[in-house]
């Protein structure tokens, strides 16, 4: 790959430390963004260790448009970003919507679906006056398949599912590409996270089959940005072969 410069936000853990791993090996600069910046400080130096990579980290948190704003302003020296991978996501509690927390709802639709839309608005300008540019949504099949107390989680999705539709309509005309990968089990923080830390409750989800990994994700979002500028992909959806739905899945145990 050209040195492309690519900004991954959620890049201290998971599918966007796998994507920032993967994309350091082939080259990429990198500007890598998540609220832990000393977790990203530590990814930073492995990277330049390993692969000689340019990166660059700060600490935005994407629920915060001003944060996400003053990290842009600071990029725009370097010229626009190729690539954003919206990366940044999370599920917050498995309840039903009766009894449901709002604070986890609040925290997925602020960061899974405006954090998408700040990092999104503030970089496509960019984009856009140069006449080239690539997002990568990182969706779910939780915005395919609605499953029981998944709720608020699905409808973020489902959010993004048609944020990425609306995007790359929006952008007709500009040569800016849109992509949604969407991934169903991954065993990443994800489902320590749903569950407040509850490490045995996460590792059950996981059980009796092998799920996606972080670098399962980050391979797929690769090929999509290394795709010669007249091939887009729209829409993928990656399971682990044992998952049939977001329900039916083969365990063995
Ligand atoms: C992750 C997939 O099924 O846990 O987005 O919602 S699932």
């Amino acid at each position: 790959m050209s040195a492309k410069l690519v900004v991954i936000t959620g890049a201290s853990a998971g599918i966007g430390a796998a994507c920032a791993r993967r994309l350091a090996r082939e080259g990429a600069r990198l500007v890598l963004w998540a609220r832990r910046l000393d977790r990203l400080e530590m990814l930073a130096a492995e990277l330049r260790a390993s692969h000689g990579a340019e990166v660059r980290v700060a600490a935005v948190d994407v629920r915060d448009r001003l944060s996400v704003d003053a990290a842009t302003r600071d990029l725009t020296a370097t010229g626009a970003p190729d690539v954003l991978i919206n990366n940044a996501g999370l599920a917050a509690g498995l309840d039903p919507v009766q009894s449901g927390d709002p604070d986890d709802w609040n925290r997925m639709i602020d960061t899974n679906l405006k954090g998408l839309l700040w990092a999104s608005r503030a970089i496509l300008p960019l984009m856009v006056a140069r006449g080239s540019g690539h997002i990568v949504n990182l969706g779910s099949t939780a915005g395919h398949w609605v499953y029981p107390k998944g709720n608020v989680y699905n409808a973020t999705k489902f959010a993004v599912k048609a944020l990425t539709e609306a995007m790359s309509l929006d952008l007709a005309g500009t040569h800016v590409r849109v992509s949604s990968v969407d991934p169903g089990f991954c065993e990443t923080e994800f489902a320590t996270v749903r569950f407040g830390g509850d490490a045995e409750r996460a590792k059950a989800v996981y059980r009796g089959f092998t799920p996606l990994s972080g670098d399962d994700v980050a391979d797929v979002v690769s090929y999509i940005i290394n795709l010669p500028p007249h091939v887009n992909i729209l829409d993928v959806v990656i399971v682990p072969s044992a998952q049939r739905s977001a329900t039916v899945v083969d365990r063995t145990a």
